[in-house]
């Protein structure tokens, strides 16, 4: 008796295929579609196993055992595109490509595909890919970077790596992970196609194909007409897509194994060989609801979940088996039987395999780790950093510049010293910056290593990631805080998380470029006068750095390049806008802001706090970083003529924040005073003070905060903000023991 659904469809498989009761084979013969009987069937082989690892899913996952019920039952035409692909051309999937997956990685003779997805449904620690972290879809070795159950935030980075296989080709990046004739191909589905995130990397997608750049991409939408409960309008996706500029449309009912090769050839060809961007529009079905919780004729009618359920994909593939005298009915129901056994047995030993069981081993993957950085890309390996100035401006590099000009400087070393550098963003090519930070660098190093993007902060993200993927080591930048937040998804959700969901396989090194904070002088303004980085906070593996003046910036930007290259990190890299054309620091023409650019040396260590004035016993620590360092350096001049003694801790690293480091600074110090330009919720501060606290840190601590407030425009801004009077004021009470508690 069949109750469930899965059962309901399995026993209607069966008996379809005994009675030949199938769909019409078509007129497509698998010789005209270059595949040979034995192709087929595997091809069937693989939509089987996939199929068959749903079923056990639901059966397994009832009884707690395995922890992930979303199949990709009724999609199993992707196999077909994985069968005309090769295993270099990477793919980003769709959490119902589970057939593709299949498909791929028995393209590979020692492949174990059953046992490999088994263990990743029963959340095993011997899961090859996440290593028990998720159940994803991914493969180290065959190029399918692993995928949790994500909607669109794949497709920025695909649009990426498209771009970063043509890059690596025109500069012969000689690290290059993807050979020059790769294509980069993402699946995705009809209602994650209006996902905002979707549209801007389809959109840049084309426009990048517009602009004449070539860009080898295919674009798998999975259209089942539906998203969790609520139907895509029909013919949405086809009339959206069928007349797009610099977009090659598809269309093809992905349920007919042929059908799918044909069209998927043509894909490949499209992208491949003309290298442009094709959107291959398979109409799927979705069979069992969208997930094992989910019952789906609350919202669908029994009679469409009929329909859906006669076009199922098996019976296509089965109709065409035998039709191609592939094998027999009775073959077929064989093979479909021994499937069943092989994906049980896997799941029932699979379910036996460890699990995770201490925090330390879930959390031993959120850095690369000993595997990525055995075979990571090298980066250039001499990175002695300012003995060769020949690529840079020498008058520049040779007199005292303020902080942008600093920055464009050490860009330039680095673009000169390591061929895996690009640096890119909006306006940073000929304008060579909002605030000049990449000035010049585009005459010096080319429009394929320094170059404008389009205007769209996910775009720019993900194709840092699809760089990190090709061997490059982006430099993206930002341009105001501000505007990170709309893609902070793309560093939250995508960059930050590819070590965790691939057991520290694998890194997509990084360094994020933001102008940002406020203190704008005769500006303001809330979105050029961003003062939060909350959102940074919380990002485990992430690191942000923030520099107070121009000789720390160089050494740390250096830094951030080498903890990118060298170990996988991902790296934000926050520049305080206020302080990037300050040339002095109490008085003018002091210069002591001004820094000589082939004067400083080397790097600046992850976490090194920078501790400046006296040693020993004081009067008072101040704590600070970015405006505050600065704003706080003046305030101690102005509070020198109390006779106090005073050490200033300019932090330089936020996150993550190197508290040991502060505690041991404020040895021997009677009050400590923590001025931080972010808002008093969220802001840098709030860590620092729970860490201090922590760690038993006995003196008076006070916090002089921004607001919680946005920043207003004009000289309004800085009631909201921390000023160098605030700090004087507020080291005075702390010194006179005022508001002790
Ligand atoms: C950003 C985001 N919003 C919401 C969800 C929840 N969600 C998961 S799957 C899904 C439906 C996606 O439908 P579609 O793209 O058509 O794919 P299908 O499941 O039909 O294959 C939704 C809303 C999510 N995973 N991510």
């Amino acid at each position: 008796m069949a109750d469930t659904p899965h059962e309901r469809l399995a026993a209607a498989f069966r008996a379809r295929v005994q009675t030949a009761d199938l769909p019409s084979p078509g007129n497509i013969s698998a010789a005209s579609v270059g595949l040979s009987k034995q192709d087929l069937l595997r091809l069937f082989e693989s939509q089987l196993m996939s199929r068959h690892l749903d079923y056990a899913a639901r059966v397994f996952g009832k009884t707690g055992q395995t922890f992930y019920s979303i199949g990709s039952a009724g999609h199993e035409g992707n196999a077909a595109v994985a069968a005309v692909l090769e295993t270099t051309d990477i793919a980003f999937l769709h959490y119902r490509s589970g057939a593709f997956l299949i498909e791929r990685l028995r393209q590979q003779p020692e492949a174990t595909p059953l046992w490999d997805m088994a263990l990743s449904f029963a959340a095993s620690a011997e899961d090859p890919v996440s290593g028990g972290r998720h159940k994803v879809l991914g493969s180290h070795l065959l190029n399918v970077p692993p995928q949790t159950s994500t909607i669109a935030s794949h497709l920025p980075k695909a649009v990426g790596t498209a771009y970063a296989i043509t890059l690596a080709r025109r500069l012969r990046l000689q690290h290059a992970r993807l050979p020059d004739d790769a294509v980069a191909l993402v699946s995705f589905g009809d209602a994650s196609a209006n996902h905002s995130t979707a549209q801007g990397a389809i959109n840049s997608a084309a426009l990048t194909a517009y602009r004449g750049l070539p860009l080898p991409l295919i674009l798998v939408c999975e259209d089942n007409g539906i998203g969790i409960s609520v139907p895509t309008p029909d013919g949405w996706i086809a009339q959206t897509y069928r007349n797009r500029p610099g977009l090659h449309y598809l269309a093809v009912d992905g349920c007919h194994p042929l059908a799918v090769v044909a069209a998927a050839r043509e894909a490949v060809h499209i992208a491949r060989v003309q290298r442009r961007p094709v959107f291959l529009h398979l109409k799927t079905v979705r069979l069992m609801g969208h997930a094992g919780s989910d019952l789906e004729t609350s919202y669908r009618s029994s009679a469409a979940v009929a329909m859906d359920e006669d076009r199922d994909p098996l019976l296509a593939s089965a109709s065409v088996v035998l039709a191609e005298g592939v094998l027999d009915q009775e073959r077929i129901l064989d093979l479909d039987e021994q499937v069943a056994r092989r994906v049980q047995r896997a799941m029932q030993r699979a379910c036996e395999r460890p699990k995770l069981t201490s925090a330390t081993a879930v959390m031993s993957a959120l850095l690369p780790g000993v595997q990525w950085l055995q075979h990571r890309p090298q980066i250039d390996a001499d990175l002695a950093w300012n003995t060769d100035l020949s690529a840079l401006d020498a008058r520049a590099a040779t007199s005292p510049q303020h902080l942008s000009r600093l920055l464009a400087l050490t860009l330039g070393g680095i673009l000169a010293k390591s061929s895996q550098a690009v640096v890119f963003g909006e306006d940073v090519g000929r304008k060579g910056g909002v605030y000049g930070a990449t000035t010049q660098l585009q005459p010096a190093f080319g429009t394929s290593r320094v170059f404008d993007t389009l205007l769209d902060e996910q775009s720019i993200l993900g194709l840092a990631i699809g760089l990190a993927h090709n061997g490059f080591v982006p430099l993206p930048e930002i341009q105001f805080l501000a505007y990170v937040h709309n893609a902070e998804d793309q560093i939250r959700g995508e960059a930050a998380t590819l070590s965790f969901f691939s057991d520290g396989r694998a890194a997509n090194p990084m360094v994020i470029r933001i102008a940002g904070l406020a203190y704008q002088r005769g500006f303001g303004g809330h979105f050029h006068n961003d003062n939060a980085i909350a959102v940074f906070r919380d990002i485990p593996g992430l690191i942000v750095a923030c520099a107070s003046r121009g000789d720390d910036a160089v050494r740390m930007l250096r830094s951030a390049y080498r903890l990118a290259g060298e170990q996988g990190r991902v790296v934000v890299f926050l520049e305080p806008i206020a302080l990037y054309g300050i040339k002095d620091l109490h008085r003018e023409g002091d210069g002591l802001m001004s820094f000589r650019y082939d004067g400083i040396d080397g790097e600046l260590p992850l976490g090194e706090p920078g501790l400046e004035g006296p040693a020993g016993d004081v009067d008072l620590v101040i704590v600070s970083y970015g405006n505050g360092a600065y704003l706080s350096r003046r305030a101690i001049a102005e509070l020198a003529a109390d006779g106090r003694r005073i050490r200033l801790i300019d932090l330089r690293w936020l996150v993550p924040l190197n508290v040991d480091a502060v505690v041991a600074a404020l040895n021997g110090a009677s009050a400590c005073l923590i001025v931080d330009e972010c808002r008093r919720s969220g802001s840098p501060s709030e860590g620092l003070i729970t860490g201090l606290v922590e760690q038993g840190v006995a003196v008076p601590i006070r916090r002089l905060t921004a607001a919680d407030s946005f920043i207003p425009l004009g000289p309004a801004s800085y009631e909201v903000l921390p000023s160098q009077a605030g700090i004087v004021k507020a080291a005075r009470e702390l010194l006179e023991g005022y508001g002790e508690s």
